[in-house]
């Protein structure tokens, strides 16, 4: 029998899986072939999965030359997914592909900015219902409030009226770190958003590491991705952050329409009181949800935010 090691993956470059053994040391292991993606056929389409990602814990075994082969992994607790962009040879085939991001997350901390890039409160809500609908306790961090103060100010209290936690920060001025280095210890933690907020330049400023950061300090539309692979980071005992390239667009995968609604929080009080269990709060008669937006009781950007997500994902199939 060839002895079976565990370990956690860090870091993935291509074909390399970067796993911490053990005793925290290095071993770069390649997938064992058949694990490459996993596939599934459901209503006659085909779905592929990520086999392995950062985040995962795995099974490998080690080569003679101090390498290693992954031959297992282990249940993931949670996974930050989206619908990976499709080609369009997929969708001739009728593939679905979910991208994962990373597993066992117990914090996603969303990074935005107000300028350079501008905020987009609708990628927002889209990257908060990927993580609501994942059971991963949301965040938002308003980075360069050196270069807008007013409307951070006001997005800050719009999403604390939801119930979000908002951390106003400025990497380069070191501002507002300590409040989210105390939420990150003792636990793994994501940040995610659009390209070129400071995610990397937050991390290296919170944990002194050395992230390759955008040189040009002026922010371009076709601004080119800096970070272009996620890399879990230890930055403590048990506290791990994870650090991802930014994203343009973002459509959460596998949610049924009639669920969508819960990754709302402020809906949720309402949705109980809709006529129908099945309520989708657009059309139905005698909805709950419908009714506090006309009240005002439930903010219109954010039903806007809703009835956008309902449109696009329409199509998906569910597990
Ligand atoms: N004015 C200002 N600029 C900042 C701040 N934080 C980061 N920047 C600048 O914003 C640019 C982008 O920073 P990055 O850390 O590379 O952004 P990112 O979110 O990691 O970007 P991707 O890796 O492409 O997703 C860099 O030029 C930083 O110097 C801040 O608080 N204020
Ligand atoms: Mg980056
Ligand atoms: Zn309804």
């Amino acid at each position: 029998m060839v002895k079976k090691y565990q370990g956690k993956i860090f870091r993935i470059e291509s074909k390399d899986y970067y796993v911490w053994d053990e005793s925290g040391n290095i071993v770069r292991c390649s997938l064992r072939g058949k694990f490459r993606k996993e596939l599934r056929i459901k209503k006659d389409k085909l779905l592929t999965l990520d086999y392995a990602v950062v985040g995962d814990y795995v099974e490998f075994i080690r080569n003679k030359d101090a390498t290693g082969m992954i031959t297992g992994t282990f249940r993931r607790i949670n996974f930050l997914s989206r619908k990976a962009l499709k080609s369009k040879a997929a969708l001739k085939r009728g593939e679905r592909i979910e991208q994962i991001i990373a597993s066992n997350i117990d914090n996603l901390f969303i990074v935005a900015s107000i300028l350079e890039p501008q905020f987009n409160n609708k990628l927002i809500d889209r990257i908060i219902v990927a993580g609501e609908s994942n059971n991963i306790n949301v965040s938002i961090i308003i980075n360069k409030i050196d270069l807008e103060k007013k409307e951070s100010k006001l997005w800050k209290k719009f999403y604390e009226g939801i119930g979000y936690q908002v951390f106003p920060t400025c990497a380069i001025k070191s501002i507002g770190i300590k409040e989210i280095k105390n939420k990150c210890a003792n636990s793994t933690n994501i940040f995610w958003g659009p390209s070129g907020v400071g995610k990397s330049s937050l991390l290296n400023c919170m944990f002194g590491l050395n992230l390759k950061i955008n040189e040009i300090s002026h922010y371009s539309q076709k601004g080119v991705h800096t970070t272009v692979s996620c890399s879990m980071f230890k930055v403590g005992d048990n506290t791990f952050v994870i650090d991802t390239p930014g994203i343009r667009e973002i459509a959460p995968y596998g949610i049924k329409k009639e669920d969508l609604g819960f990754y709302f929080q402020e809906f949720v009080p309402f949705i109980n009181k809709c006529k129908f269990n099945t309520c989708t709060h657009t059309e139905e008669p005698d909805c709950a949800v419908v009714e506090a937006v006309e009240n005002n009781k439930i903010d219109l950007m954010r039903y806007e935010s809703y009835l956008n997500l309902l449109d696009t994902i329409e199509e998906d199939i569910y597990f």
